[in-house]
């Protein structure tokens, strides 16, 4: 039940599965010489749709990321269209074609994960770890409505591995591994254990992974302060299958004792995160059966780490969130003809917020009573569609969806750390505009409800075997998060505890904001050797207009070129396009085989109400990867280079950034069940700005906060160490 789009996918999926997947956590992607991805013979995982599959650079490029990195979504980097927002060094915000955070459909084994903390520092792909990802799927632009809504550009989806069980013959299948890396920059250290004990129908696995780092050094020797982490993941997988029917439950404790974020005003001092999901897969005479149920409640601190001061004068500034999530998703997919494949599913979700700052003994602002950001705010949402998929001829497929998303969300009443104004007496009077705030904001009507359309038209043709193209639109549409909406302190110091785009700016949200909506015409022509091996060649330009994009206008200002921002409505459009391209150099039985890739990406972003730049779009870049494979060994060089970044958001204050180049060199080599790699990531130490990265707000904290803040500088010259033996 592959679908004919599976070669190409929804206009530019990148998918890593099976050999791959193996590829992209033991650094082992090409294990299939020469051959560019993994490739796509997708069982027709009755989770997604048969249509997202491989794109070019995938596994070499995502090769080694696990020994490198203890961030998933760090995993992404060099796929087609994927670029990183700067966070924490576990909790990178991934955006597809231009568009970031909570405009990307990111699922975790099927479940979105809600914002937990006005700083988006606990995201989705943050709460599993590295060595427990067995599956990565991207797809970006033209997505099809089963792949999930409430987003505007595109599906990342994150799968743990599924539980193994026994052979036939076998009695009591037992299978484990054990992992460790290390990372010099930052004096990272990472362990990893899985164990898996099964029988042909029951299975148990127990994962858990520790990882931490140090603050990290730039090119230039200087220390980047807040960004040390501390992150530790146990889950359990139980599986139980019978006569094409299985069950799957898992539960998990993720503890992060400490997070710096080295563009917020704040730290992540404590985040515990209990997560429980349920699956059943089924297969039926007419076709397949998915339904998933999920709960995950997150406690989130922050406050001060010692980088921004620590716990001063007091108790420094805690601040709690406390979120729920919860839902339940049903997909069935019906084999209606030889022709037609009828996917029809529906679900929802609900998120419960509470956001609060207790009162500090003894401060004047912070006190006396408790602030409360967000207080009993809620966010459910119904979803459900029906796609259409036809295989006209062995030349011609199309595909056709339609989902509707219903979006209700409430909050109620706040309260300000003092209803005086102003607070303090005489001389020391200070102006408390988050009182009137709050008495406006108690007073109003705060209930939203957004009835959403999506649209998903694709049709893919492929005249020979060495060509294809595929080109669709898609609308999609996304409703504000609980910030956006409800988060309602104008006052500068309650402003600027929101905000998850790394400027430190303060934010404010709107409850009058509507949802977004992309309109996305987009088209991949692909061109490839017969075999798919010996060369291939993919560009996918897309064009997106978005109606009611969730911009900001500006309220006031912070001092220090830092702006007090309010979410608005404008209309934008994105250009962009996408180029992969992979080539087999040389490959004989002695020396081994020898592949060039490379992936290019440029986006151009501006709102058109005000002719600014959209915030965070990635300049022109490339990345080319030269890998050799020998039985068992494999190595590559990577070149990666990004253009200086000219266009920024003015509104926004965002920095430009310069261009550089880094060189990574990484080698791995397996034989039995044990596996060795190394590698130096920015081999020539080069200092630079990442053009995403946020501003470097924690050095210019503790550099007195004099003058305008600059950009984030990212890692300099690292050496990697790992080792992983299976048992
Ligand atoms: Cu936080």
């Amino acid at each position: 039940m592959t679908s004919r789009f599976a070669a190409a996918g929804a206009l530019r999926a990148a998918l890593l599965s099976g050999a791959a997947l193996a590829g992209l956590l033991s650094n082992d992607a090409f294990a299939q010489p020469v051959q560019s991805l993994p490739t796509i013979s997708v069982t027709a995982s009755p989770d997604e749709s048969a249509l997202p599959s491989g794109d070019g650079l995938g596994g070499s490029g995502l090769a080694a990321r696990r020994a490198s990195t203890s961030d998933v979504a760090a995993l992404l980097r060099g796929l087609p269209g994927v670029s990183l927002y700067g966070n924490g060094g576990v909790s990178s915000l991934p955006a597809l074609n231009g568009l970031g955070a909570d405009r990307v459909n990111v699922l975790v084994d099927g479940a979105p994960v809600a914002p937990a903390c006005p700083n988006q520092m606990n995201p989705a792909l943050s709460t599993i770890a590295p060595t427990r990802v067995s599956k990565v799927e991207v797809l970006a632009g033209i997505t099809p409505v089963s792949a999930g809504g409430d987003s505007l550009s595109g599906t990342i989806s994150v799968e743990s591995a599924p539980p193994v069980f026994a052979v036939p013959g076998e009695t009591v299948h037992t299978e484990g591994s054990l992992s460790g890396f290390y990372r010099s920059n930052g004096r990272s250290v990472t362990g990893a254990a899985e164990a898996s004990v099964a029988s042909d129908s029951v299975s148990l696995r127990y994962n858990g992974a520790w990882s931490r780092a140090e603050n990290y050094k730039a090119g230039n020797g200087q220390t980047v302060r807040s960004t040390l982490f501390n992150v530790q993941d146990n889950a359990l997988t139980l599986g139980m299958q019978r006569d094409g029917h299985r069950i799957t439950v898992q539960g998990g404790i993720q503890t992060m004792p400490y997070q710096g974020f080295p563009t917020q005003r704040m730290d992540l001092t404590d985040n515990r995160s209990v997560f429980l999901n349920g699956r059943y897969e089924g297969s039926f005479d007419w076709g397949t059966l998915d339904a998933r149920a999920n709960w995950r409640r997150t406690r989130h601190t922050m406050n001060f780490l010692e980088d921004k001061g620590g716990f001063t004068a007091g108790g420094g500034m805690p601040m709690d969130t406390l979120t729920t999530d919860a839902g339940a998703s049903v997909k069935a997919t019906l084999q209606l003809s030889a022709r037609d494949t009828l996917r029809v599913g529906g679900e929802f979700r609900h998120t419960g917020l509470d956001d609060w700052w207790d009162a500090v003994a003894g401060s004047m602002m912070m006190g006396p009573l408790t602030y409360w950001n967000v207080k009993d705010g809620n966010r459910n949402r119904l979803g459900t569609f029906a796609e259409w998929e036809a295989g006209w001829s062995p030349a011609w497929t199309t595909l056709l969806g339609v989902r509707n998303e219903v979006v209700w969300m409430d909050t109620g009443a706040v309260q300000p750390y003092s209803w005086r104004n102003p607070i303090g007496m005489g001389m020391m009077a200070m102006a408390n505009p988050d009182a009137a705030d709050a008495l406006a904001f108690n007073a109003r009507d705060r209930g939203r409800t957004d009835v959403n359309v999506d649209v998903t038209a694709l049709v893919r043709y492929t005249p020979s075997d060495t060509s294809a193209i595929e080109a669709g639109y898609a609308r999609k549409t996304r409703s504000p998060n609980l910030y956006e909406r409800y988060a309602w302190g104008t006052g500068a110091m309650s402003s600027s505890m929101n905000g998850w785009f790394g400027d430190a700016n303060g934010y404010v949200g709107n409850p009058d904001l509507k949802p977004e909506i992309a309109h996305t015409v987009s088209a991949t022509l692909a061109l490839h050797a017969a075999d798919h091996q010996a060369w291939e060649v993919k560009l996918t330009p897309y064009y997106t207009y978005v109606q009611d994009f969730i911009d900001v206008e500006r309220i006031g200002t912070l001092g220090n070129g830092f702006v007090k921002l309010r979410f608005a409505n404008h209309d934008a459009v994105l250009v962009g396009a996408n180029l992969s391209a992979a080539a087999r150099l040389y490959a004989d039985d002695e020396i081994g085989a020898f592949r060039l890739s490379g992936v290019v990406g440029w986006v151009h972003g501006r709102n058109l109400d005000t002719g600014d730049a959209l915030y965070h779009m990635m300049p022109l870049n490339a990345l080319l990867t030269a890998e050799h494979r020998l039985g068992g060994w494999s190595s590559a060089v990577e070149l990666q280079a990004t253009a200086r970044k000219d266009r920024v958001e003015a509104a926004r204050n965002e920095p430009r950034t310069p261009g550089y180049a880094l060189v990574n060199l990484r080698t791995g080599y397996e034989w039995g069940g044990v596996r060795v790699d190394a590698g130096i990531e920015n081999l020539f130490d080069r200092h630079y700005d990442q053009p995403l990265g946020g501003v470097d707000y924690a050095d210019h904290r503790a550099g007195g906060s004099r003058g305008t803040v600059g950009a984030l500088p990212g890692m300099g010259r690292s050496f990697i160490a790992g080792m992983t033996v299976k048992f």
